[in-house]
């Protein structure tokens, strides 16, 4: 009996499952806004709040295990008078960037925007009183540069998060509270105000469902809001989880895809939809005082690199100071990868994965009629690679287009290596093949 039930039961959800899966047609302009992502390449993730204000990161509230009545302190403090959206959208595009993705809102609750739907926001709680948001959606769109919303489901702010997930700590809110409101009437309204109030934008970068992996976050009815208020705008979960239904990129949190280094990103690839990789800067998201942990300008490019042959997109943090500026180590590493980018670009933008799997020694990229060979680490003369279906009629030095001598048979491509100049992090070889993919 018990196994009989046990069996219908699952008959029914895995019916449910592929009904669901069914269900969901993309339409046309939501296509085109994924072929559009894939092509961008390089994005800026910015993670940016009061929370900035005290150097410590974005999870700050959680750690110092503050309560709601002294973290309400805190947007008084934040004045962000030195903002200025055209330096930052500037920057964006001085680094080779594409995107940018902003939080709206972190786990603090705090709208980053002017929001109705409470006053928990910026424009009601700050000396400040402006919307930052507006002005960068602006600025994106004069700059021809896409805006996405981080958008955090998680909440430790609202009482009517409840019942509170794995990241709950004793912070003066009630036992009790109205989930289905939270996210029916807070989130989803303040999803529309995003979707309504800022023009076009790229998408929505959702993240902190993993607070409470069993909950129901009524996902089908905020994904048809987003895809009906905006169809072109792309849902972007960081949930780490086989994608579902509605959603529209996979993302991988410090991981190319496949890879788990951190931890917590899951192995499975979507064959069918464009991928991203997010990575920081230093070693935060949020402004932290104590990291002085650059990467290199050189570590940017590999990483973009890397991603770009796995047929991902990379989306590179830095965290504003709480003032508006941004700390002079991001800019100068950013604008070294765009001038990297200025020269190197047709092997990264609008390209796919090539079709040779990414070795130590690097990746391939490919575009119409060309793969782009990243040698990353090779110090030998000769670099043996996989045998790819189509026939080589050329390969030349991407930078200076001096000719590269190669044999093509059925065991593969030999390169010879072009010498490595001093200062060159990645020579290309541009592969003129017959095939165009
Ligand atoms: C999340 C945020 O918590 C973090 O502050 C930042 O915004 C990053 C981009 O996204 O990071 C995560 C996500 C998932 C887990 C931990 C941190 N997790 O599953 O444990």
């Amino acid at each position: 009996m018990v196994l009989a039930v046990a069996f219908i039961a699952g008959t029914i959800l895995t019916v449910q499952s592929a009904v669901a899966q069914s269900e969901y047609h993309p339409s046309p302009e939501n296509l085109q806004a994924r072929r559009e992502y894939q092509d961008m390449k390089f994005g800026m993730f910015i993670h940016w709040g009061v929370y900035s204000v005290l150097g410590d990161g974005e999870w700050v509230f959680h750690e110092r295990h503050l309560t709601v009545d002294q973290y309400n302190r805190l947007p008084a403090f934040f004045d962000p008078e030195k903002f200025d959206a055209h330096t930052w959208v500037s920057l964006a595009k001085a680094a080779g960037m594409k995107y940018i993705t902003i939080t709206s809102r972190h786990h603090d609750g705090f709208a980053m925007f002017d929001s109705k739907v409470s006053d928990w926001n910026i424009v009601a709680r700050t000396s400040y009183k402006k919307d930052p948001l507006k002005m960068l959606a602006d600025e994106c769109h004069r700059q021809g540069i896409k805006l996405f919303f981080y958008y955090s489901q998680l909440d430790w702010h609202n009482p009517d998060y409840y019942p509170r997930g794995q990241t709950d700590w004793p912070n003066g809110r009630p036992d009790h509270g109205n989930f289905d409101a939270y996210l029916d009437t807070y989130m989803d309204g303040q999803l529309t105000e995003l979707l309504t109030n800022y023009g076009p934008i790229g998408g929505i970068w959702f993240d902190g469902m993993w607070d409470k992996p069993k909950a129901d976050w009524h996902l089908a009815k905020t994904y048809a809001l987003i895809h009906k208020l905006q169809p072109a705008a792309l849902i972007i979960p960081n949930h780490h989880q086989t994608p579902r239904d509605g959603e529209d990129v996979q993302t991988f949190e410090h991981d190319l895809p496949g890879q788990n280094t951190a931890g917590f990103n899951t192995t499975y690839i979507s064959k069918d939809l464009p991928l991203e990789m997010s990575d920081t800067l230093n070693d935060s998201w949020g402004f932290n005082i104590g990291d002085s942990h650059y990467k290199s300008a050189e570590e940017v490019e590999r990483r973009l690199v890397k991603a770009s042959g796995s047929n991902a997109n990379l989306l590179m943090n830095i965290g504003p100071y709480p003032n508006g500026e941004i700390d002079p180590q991001f800019v100068a590493r950013l604008q070294a990868v765009g001038d990297w980018l200025g020269k190197y670009g047709d092997s990264i933008y609008g390209t796919r994965g090539g079709p040779i799997p990414p070795g130590d020694w690097g990746v391939t990229t490919q575009k119409e009629n060309k793969i782009y060979v990243h040698i990353l680490n090779w110090g030998s003369p000769l670099l043996a690679l996989a045998p790819i279906a189509s026939k080589v009629a050329s390969a030349q030095t991407l930078v200076d287009a001096k000719p590269v001598e190669f044999t093509q048979s059925a065991d593969g491509v030999v390169l010879k290596v072009p010498v490595r100049k001093s200062d060159e992090w990645d020579r290309v070889v541009v592969l003129m093949v017959n095939k165009r993919y």
